[in-house]
């Protein structure tokens, strides 16, 4: 086999479902992680993530001894770098931990060596990653990085599963392979060969970045169109669920679906590497992230008007992850509405999240009350709808009537 050894560095969403995938097709994977906790909890066959299905395919590629975690890395044939790229300061990529990546293992990489770059990066991040790995290690030939014939192999392959569905999606997306030469990019494919069964499609390093950024970007912009769309018509007195569903009837018109603004650690977040690239150009993309991070203020807003006429409503806002039908809280624009409004004071805050059992600490200290939707329909003056869940679908719209109802995903309108 051409990769007897893989080894994956950042054993995060990404990381560990890819790294488990991997080991399940018999291949030995070491995956690389700088939390102790992550180690210990996947050596044991257990996981610090929550995805669906994933607990069962660590469990028994640990168990099968094909998947080991570690501290420190060693040499393998393939390195996959699945760390976080977030934003700092000025809304700048922050390519440390990839940086901090290229610094660990250099010292194990030998002649030969596949280096796969699948953290989402602004253009030219693979580059850098060559350059670094180049003067980390003066006797390898990185490729366009070198006088002599290159004798290592480096690629960018973005990943581009949907949380929630990652073992799915990781199986069957067509994936996208930029090399820094076609030979890098053969030699990732060969890699991705061993668990992809959709298509691998071959371009270059630059066009494999901007393709990720683009993808995220088309949705924020679509998604920014339909916020947009809901605070117009709010201010012209349309319902603008109607509106999208009899406008959703011409052949060539799909607009998305508007909400309490983008959560989540990518669409949030990957645009703004466009605009940082191309600050004077990327106009559209700018707006729209703009939009978007407006669309909490406006919902807040429209409660602060609504708690206005009681003395001190009970607010019920249903739905604290950052989309329908999972548990994830991280970046959710609906939690960060809840607890704004307990810290505004407007009144008594319970949120309703039949997703998870116990609140985050952030807001059990702003003393919000997470109770079953039922009994937070009873005491509510307000009602915030803010995330489709499923068991919202089914609620007797009656018991909303003497309520006010702030539906900012489109769950009753
Ligand atoms: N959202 C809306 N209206 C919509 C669709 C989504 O308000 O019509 C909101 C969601 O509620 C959520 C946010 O947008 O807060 C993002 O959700 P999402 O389901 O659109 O995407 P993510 O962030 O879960 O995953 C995206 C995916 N990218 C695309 O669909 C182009 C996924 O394939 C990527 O792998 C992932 O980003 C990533 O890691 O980059």
């Amino acid at each position: 086999m051409a990769f007897a050894k893989v080894s994956v560095i950042g054993l995060g969403y990404i990381g560990l479902p890819t790294a488990a995938v991997i080991a399940s097709r018999g291949v030995e994977v070491i995956g690389i992680d700088v939390s102790e906790k992550a180690v210990d909890t996947i050596n044991q066959g257990k996981v610090h993530i929550v995805e669906p299905d994933l607990d069962m395919v660590v469990q028994a590629a640990v168990t099968m001894g094909k998947l080991k975690a570690s501290l420190t890395p060693e040499p393998a044939d393939a390195f996959m770098i699945a760390v976080p790229t977030p934003f700092k300061e000025g809304k700048k990529p922050d390519l440390s931990f990839i940086e901090k990546a290229a610094n660990a293992i250099a010292p194990v990489l030998e002649k030969g060596n596949l280096i796969v770059l699948e953290s989402t990066s602004p253009v030219g991040a693979t580059e850098k990653l060559t350059a670094w790995l180049q003067a980390l290690r003066p006797d390898l030939h990185f490729p366009g990085h070198s006088s002599q014939e290159p004798d290592m192999y480096v690629a960018h392959c973005p990943e581009r599963v949907l949380p929630g569905r990652v073992l799915e999606e990781l199986v069957s997306n067509d994936r996208i392979i930029g090399g820094m030469s076609a030979e890098c990019s053969d030699k990732a494919i060969e890699l991705y060969d061993v668990f992809v069964r959709g298509n691998c499609l071959k371009t270059t390093a630059r066009t494999a970045e901007m393709a990720k950024l683009t993808e995220n970007s088309f949705r924020d912009v679509n998604i920014a169109f339909a916020n947009e769309l809901s605070m117009i018509c709010d201010e012209l007195h349309i319902n603008v669920w109607d509106l999208i569903a009899l406008a959703n009837r011409h052949p060539r018109v799909n607009i998305l679906t508007p909400g309490p603004g983008v959560g989540g650690h990518c669409i949030a977040v990957d645009p703004w590497f466009i605009v940082d690239s191309a600050p004077d150009t990327a106009r559209m993309i700018r707006t729209a992230r703009e939009v978007n991070d407006g669309k909490p203020g406006f919902v807040i807003d429209k409660i602060e008007k609504a708690a206005d006429e009681f003395k001190r409503p009970v607010i019920a806002c249903l739905g604290l992850a950052f989309k329908p039908d999972i548990d994830d809280l991280r970046e959710s624009p609906a939690l960060d509405i809840t607890l704004k409004l307990a810290q505004m004071g407007l009144g008594k805050v319970l949120a309703v999240e039949p997703n998870i059992h116990e609140l985050p600490e952030k807001l059990i200290a702003a003393d919000i009350e997470l109770l079953p939707v039922e009994s937070a329909l009873e005491q509510a003056n307000i009602v915030v709808v803010l995330v489709n869940h499923k068991q919202f679908k089914g609620l007797d719209k009656t018991q909303l009537n003497t309520k006010v109802l702030i539906d900012s995903s489109g769950l009753i309108a």
